[in-house]
């Protein structure tokens, strides 16, 4: 079900480790773009009457109107199942601890006695939000996404998630409930591309946003990559990944549920097992037939994730080698479950998130640790981290100087300007000054 990769007695060190050899999948967002252009603009052109239009053709479903109305809202929040209610509660309890945390404070230092840079944050003004509502209705990440922007300071913010034809064109109840908890009001039936295109330009019923995040299939992908620049996004969302980085401790069983805890999202999932055990390796993949054949998803999703190229269990010579591999990787969830974890974990590099210990899945990242599960994918934790509340505040440097603490580094202005032939930067300096004045400051 799963493969083999076996890299033992190759080079250690992360430089060493070819990325190349390790399972990846390909997501090729770059062929939708020509697709999903005429939709952009055919939205920014015709507003609600192409959503409506983009409804019927994509979703199946006749709508008249694409922004929810505050009654369905309600509605679905009545009706939410008390169990499903009372763990989302829990669920945003726990993110709005975590996430209130990560406000930054402003900062004011003093360069120069009457020079002062300061970095204010500041959130962004208003944020769209996109929910899938196809294969996966996951109420959770509306949490996920709306959370941070709120613990930021968002002042406005809106949700947009397919229309339904089995909730009467409006978009599922769980994600609308889901938004009712969080306090928002302002929701749209709006799905793909075309929901991304609303948020960027705007419709008669849709004011346009500053930013769009949220996960999304291929199309929504390729939109917020084409009207990147117009609105500000968060990373791209490609299939989700595990990695796990396992010794002998290891319990196979759990392991094996890990694995197959992310494979049940999507054929095109992740699921890799770095393990320096042959003894282990061997558990796991028995684990995996017995476990598998006890879920739901098997053959749609969990069978294609864990047999995918993208899948895998690579051996190694040492927890020291699978650290420089779990490090070129650079998984969206890895997972450490060896000797001492908390020592493993803190030497990893690149992760999306880090879960220690045999009590920590990734599951329970995904609904209720506190932490965030919109997490970079596809090696974009080496150089990306999740959403967080930083994600919606933008650091804006606020420089305040006096007319003694310009004068005391004009010189220097003048002279860098000259050295790039850009003259006319030192004259705004200069004109700031009487002849001469500056001579006595030159040193
Ligand atoms: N594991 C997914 C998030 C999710 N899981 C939503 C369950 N629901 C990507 O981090
Ligand atoms: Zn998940």
């Amino acid at each position: 079900m799963i493969s083999r990769i076996d890299l033992r007695g190759a080079a250690s060190s992360e430089a060493g480790v070819d990325r190349d050899l390790l399972p990846r999948a390909e997501l090729d967002v770059e062929a939708a773009l020509e697709k999903v252009r005429p939709i952009c603009e055919d939205v920014h052109h015709r507003g609600t009457a192409a959503l409506i239009d983009y409804a019927e053709r994509f979703d199946g479903v006749k709508i008249d109107r694409v922004r929810v109305p505050a009654a369905a809202i309600t509605k679905a929040l009545e009706e939410l199942d008390p169990a499903v209610r009372a763990a989302l509660e829990e669920s945003i309890r726990r993110a709005r601890i975590v996430h209130r945390e990560q406000r930054r404070t402003d900062t004011t230092v003093q360069v120069v006695p009457g020079g002062t840079v300061t970095e204010r944050w500041v959130p962004v003004q208003r944020v769209g939000l996109y929910v899938p509502g196809g294969r996966s209705v996951y109420p959770s990440s509306v949490i996920m996404n709306v959370v941070p922007a709120q613990e930021a300071g968002v002042g406005s913010m809106a949700v947009s998630s397919p229309p339904q034809a089995a909730f009467g064109g409006l978009p599922h109840p769980t994600i609308l409930a889901a938004c009712a908890l969080l306090g928002i009001d302002e929701v749209y039936a709006a799905g793909g591309a075309q929901a991304v295109a609303m948020f960027a330009y705007g419709t008669e019923e849709c004011r346009p946003v500053n930013m769009v995040t949220g996960p999304g299939n291929i199309w929504v992908a390729a939109a917020k990559r084409l009207l990147k620049g117009r609105i500000g996004i968060d990373a791209e969302a490609g299939p989700t990944e595990i990695a796990v980085l396992a010794d002998a401790t290891a319990d196979p069983v759990h392991v094996a549920a890990d694995l197959i805890s992310q494979a049940e999202h999507d054929p095109l999932a992740a699921s890799v097992l770095v393990t320096d055990s042959e003894e282990l390796a061997t558990a796991v993949e028995k684990e995996l037939e017995t476990q598998v054949a006890m879920t739901r998803h098997v053959e749609d999703r969990i069978v294609p994730a864990l047999g995918g190229r993208q899948s895998g269990i690579v051996l190694v010579d040492s927890v020291d080698h699978g650290l420089a591999v779990v490090d070129a990787y650079g998984a969206e969830h890895l997972e450490i479950q060896t000797a001492d974890a908390a020592a493993v974990a803190a030497r990893v590099r690149n992760a999306g998130a880090i879960f220690v210990g045999p009590y920590a899945p990734v599951s329970l990242g995904d609904y209720a640790a506190g932490s965030n599960h919109v997490l970079p994918t596809g090696g974009c934790a080496c150089h990306s981290s999740g959403l967080s509340v930083q994600s919606f505040l933008r650091g804006i440097h606020v420089v305040d100087y006096t007319r003694e603490a310009l004068a005391e580094v004009a010189g220097h202005v003048v002279t860098l300007a000259e050295a790039e032939d850009l003259p006319a930067h030192g004259a705004a300096v200069k004109a700031r000054f009487a002849e001469g004045e500056l001579d006595k400051h030159s040193d």
